[in-house]
């Protein structure tokens, strides 16, 4: 079907039309937690990382009698093994991250109903990174996409200092969350850096963490900068958050022209002993968005919520304050009940002023269900928009359908950050 300016008669013409639109879009995926293979271990692709993501390790634990710490304690391919016999062999791998590795394998015609993993183990031992690498973005449609950089773990910074960097495919975004959630521990390893900070934000601290910022934007050429914020984040207050964003991290906002990443609503370790699958999710309070963008209108803001009770108001704020770009069904809403829901939301409320998704990957070759399924659901609501209008009366053409997809898969991104 060639997309045109002929109008499209009726929804089958108007969902076909979209489908291919959506399924053929090259996105640009701008938060995800992966990494170019040129950082080596942390890179993680293959079988026994895919079935060690955090989210199935929650799912584990709900149905296997096994201690925290024996768990722990485990290899991972023996980990990987118990997942796979647990919810994959033992009951079918119904819930949206398990449907999501059978996804993956189908896709490399891999067998999702093997009572083991030698024959997954035996596919990706065989493949190279770097090219796999290349093969899994080009097979989810993922143009390039946006890395999570951390400049205070140890690991990934050695990486960056011995002169790894990102790359036409993975670029940067710097995150700030242990200088903005957990400053004495950030106070520390910045006075172990040569930054002389202080833990009570005074003396040289707002020049000295400009100066780290300044020294780590150099280094990573990052998009834009980025913090995860606890759902009980209050903006201003007299936090030390709030006299390190406003003394440092927006007016280097302000003087490199990066955008801020703002993703609120994590209640982080409400299980510590899940480690990384202990975090949970609350309300957080949107006045504390609106008063973040109004003091600082010059700042542009990629902005997500964690909670499905926040995304209603953050469209209407997103109505008030142009400089607040939503983006993405983020972590537990990146189910296709809500990611349905968020989408019609947000193009009744801001049209094609958003962005769609990002697939918040950590493991490689998730991108072969994380997107195909996101695309899936937001071409049922896309469709359903432009049925709409054209019931108001309004031809709607393939022009139209592609000009939006670009603006909610990679322009808006794009335009925002300057890429
Ligand atoms: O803070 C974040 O960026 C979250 O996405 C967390 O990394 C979370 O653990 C996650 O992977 N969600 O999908
Ligand atoms: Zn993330």
């Amino acid at each position: 079907m060639t997309l045109s300016a002929e109008p499209l008669r009726g929804h089958d013409s108007i969902a076909a039309a979209v489908t291919e639109t959506v399924g053929a879009a090259k996105v640009v995926d701008m938060h995800t937690h992966l990494f170019a293979p040129a950082f080596g271990p942390l890179n993680l692709w293959g079988i026994d990382e895919l079935l060690n993501y955090h989210y199935l390790i929650a799912e584990l634990f709900r149905v296997a009698p096994i201690r925290y710490g024996d768990w722990w304690e485990m290899p991972r391919e023996e980990q990987a093994d118990m997942i796979w016999s647990e919810l994959f062999v033992k009951r079918p791998p119904i819930s949206e991250a398990t449907q999501g590795v059978v996804r993956v394998m189908t896709a490399f015609g891999l067998d999702a109903t093997a009572p083991d993993l030698r024959e997954a183990r035996a596919f990706f031992a065989a493949q190279d990174a770097a090219a796999h690498a290349e093969r899994v973005l080009d097979m989810a449609g993922v143009d390039w996409l946006v890395m999570t950089n951390d400049p205070f773990d140890g690991e990934e910074a050695a990486l960056w200092r011995a002169g790894v960097t990102g790359t036409s495919r993975y670029r940067a975004a710097l995150r700030l969350d242990r200088m903005l959630n957990a400053w004495p521990e950030a106070c520390e390893l910045l006075q172990a850096g040569g930054y002389a900070v202080t833990e009570d934000v005074t003396g040289d601290t707002f020049h000295e963490g400009r100066r780290f910022l300044d020294d780590w934007i150099e280094r990573m050429k990052p998009l834009y900068m980025a913090v995860s914020l606890p759902s009980d984040f209050v903006f201003p207050d007299d936090s030390a958050r709030t006299r390190l964003l406003r003394g440092v991290v927006l007016p280097t906002c302000l003087e490199h022209r990066l955008p801020l990443g703002l993703m609120i609503g994590v209640r982080r370790q409400v299980n510590p002993n899940m480690r990384l699958a202990g975090d949970a999710v609350g309300r957080a309070d949107i006045t504390s968005v609106e008063h973040i963008a109004f003091e600082y209108p010059q700042v542009r803001y990629l902005i997500t919520m964690l909670s499905r009770e926040n995304q209603h108001e953050l469209c209407v704020s997103a109505r008030k304050f142009r400089n607040l770009l939503p983006f993405g069904c983020w972590w537990f809403l990146n189910n296709p009940s809500i990611v349905r829901e968020i989408t019609q939301e947000r193009l009744e409320m801001l049209g094609a002023t958003f962005i769609a998704q990002h697939s918040d990957a950590r493991v490689l070759d998730q991108l072969l269900y994380k997107w195909p399924v996101s695309r899936t659901i937001i071409a049922r609501a896309l469709t359903e928009t432009y049925v709409a209008l054209a019931d108001a009366g309004r031809p709607v053409t393939g022009a139209d359908i592609q000009s939006d997809v670009d603006r909610l898969f990679r322009q808006n991104f794009c335009a925002w950050v300057g890429a």
